[in-house]
């Protein structure tokens, strides 16, 4: 075990309230948690350790992110190592070669024709960075009138301003004002009536990709730069894409010159039996965002991935010229590069990038056997993902969800909820009885919600 993660070990920092706390916590509720806070102070592999000496299974890989497990020591190391030899170089016109031996380790796991990176710390700035990189791209090539970007309602693509913009949940959006200009969106894919129960890719609704033709009448194609879209809409409570939906928008982009992003901060690496989604689905997108698992979330890191010949329109200019003026401070960080490196060796020695399709079977029996449970509306999965919907409490949307989650950490499992659906993605690296203990959980909590 983990010896810094014993409960004997751990700090005395939480007895004292937090209602004073500093703190503003991201996306929470920050009056409701301070009053009766939840605080994880150890973790290793699928488990989280509480102050209280609690031992917590992590039903939701951390935020989808920690694909490998927690505290592995391979990735341990490697970061203690790399912070006491090269703690930091800049970026912007000097490099480590870590950087660049990442880059080139990542890219042999892409889909084929995907050949260069760009890298980010966080899934937010992957996004944003991609859409500039669409901009620019056409720009590059005297298409600068291809100024629009399309996302999808339901979409969750970062919290900067362009993913913000793209993104379609309105909870999101509504207290940000005007945004970006020139954004649009598609309709989502989630249709109950039709699909409810669906085990893997839903049968009805690829004609949802049409969408897109309603935009390009709407503004005409030639004034669309991207269009931006999950391959499987996870933060909004699981959307999988009906049979033949990807394949469709992939067409339609295709004939209009329009980039297709697939933003993989989530599906890529293994959460759906492959390195990354477009590969499990087949279709391929122009770019790809991707973040969280690359580096396994031990340090923050984000990366696009993108084709060929967006690389090389941005090379057609002088040499003594800066290709694209965008980067951040800590893009390609050295920790990162050596976190993200000793990652990757730990997905393929254990196989963890395929695992989820191994485990599939399985996983989809234990989900779909909650069927008939109070309040489920709704089960679906794909990859080591699950979604169960609830139907919304008289007391209004969400309050149901947010009592499972606080009733399912009481019963020693993290799960995320989205307003009214649980949505599950456990470490690729768990095992089928700690499945069992996971859907005992949830179970034993639905029978008693309110
Ligand atoms: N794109 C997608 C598809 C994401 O899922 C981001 C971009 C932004 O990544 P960063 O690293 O900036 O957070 C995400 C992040 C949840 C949850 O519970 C999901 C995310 C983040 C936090 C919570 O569903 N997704
Ligand atoms: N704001 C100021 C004043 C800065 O100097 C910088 C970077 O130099 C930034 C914002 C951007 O920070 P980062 O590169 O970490 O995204």
């Amino acid at each position: 075990m983990n010896e810094r993660a014993r409960p004997e070990a751990l700090g005395a920092s939480t007895g004292a309230s937090l209602e004073n706390s500093a703190l503003f916590m991201p996306f929470s509720m920050n009056r409701h948690f301070k009053k009766a806070p939840r605080l994880i102070t150890g973790a290793e592999g699928v488990y989280y350790y509480t102050a209280d000496g609690r031992k917590i299974i992590d039903g939701t890989s951390g935020l989808w992110c920690v694909n490998a497990g927690h505290c592995r020591p391979k990735i341990v190391a490697a970061v203690q190592k790399q912070v006491a030899k090269l703690d930091f170089s800049p970026h912007f016109q000097l490099g480590s070669p870590l950087a660049f031996e990442f880059a080139d380790r990542l890219i042999k796991l892409a889909p084929k024709g995907l050949t260069r990176v760009f890298f980010a710390n966080s899934g937010s700035e992957s996004v944003d960075t991609a859409l500039k990189l669409a901009l620019g791209y056409h720009r590059m090539r005297g298409e600068g009138h291809r100024t629009r970007l399309i996302g999808r309602e339901r979409g969750y693509h970062g919290v900067n301003f362009g993913g913000t913009a793209v993104g379609g949940i309105v909870g999101n959006r509504k207290i940000f004002g005007a945004l970006v200009a020139g954004v649009d969106h598609i309709r989502h894919t989630h249709d109950l009536e039709r699909n409810a129960f669906s085990r893997g890719q839903p049968k009805h609704g690829a004609e949802l990709a049409d969408d897109l033709e309603r935009l390009c009448n709407l503004h005409d194609p030639s004034t669309i730069a991207a269009v931006i879209v999950e391959p499987v809409a996870c933060s909004t409570g699981v959307l999988v894409p009906p049979v033949g939906y990807l394949e469709r928008l992939r067409e339609i982009c295709t004939r209009h010159g329009i980039l297709l992003i697939f933003d993989e901060v989530i599906t890529a690496f293994g959460r759906l039996g492959k390195p990354f989604g477009s590969q499990h689905f087949g279709v391929t997108p122009d770019l790809i965002t991707c973040a969280k698992g690359i580096t396994n979330a031990t340090v923050p890191m984000g990366a696009v991935l993108m084709k060929e010949e967006i690389y090389q329109a941005f090379m057609g200019g002088p040499e003594k010229a800066i290709e694209m003026p965008h980067g951040y401070t800590y893009s390609a960080h050295p920790l990162a590069c050596a976190a993200g490196l000793a990652t990757l060796e730990v997905y393929e020695e254990e196989g963890l990038l395929t695992r989820a399709a191994e485990l599939w079977p399985y996983w989809e029996e234990q989900a779909h056997a909650l069927k008939g449970l109070p309040n489920v509306i709704d089960i679906r999965n794909v990859g080591l993902i699950a979604a169960i919907e609830l139907a919304p409490s008289a007391e209004g949307p969400g309050r149901r969800g947010l009592e499972a989650h606080v009733r399912s950490f009481e019963k020693d499992a993290y799960i995320r909820v989205s307003g009214d659906i649980i949505a599950l993605a456990p470490p690729l690296i768990i095992q089928k009885p700690e499945i069992d203990r996971l859907f005992a959980a949830v179970r034993d909590v639905l029978k008693t919600l309110p």
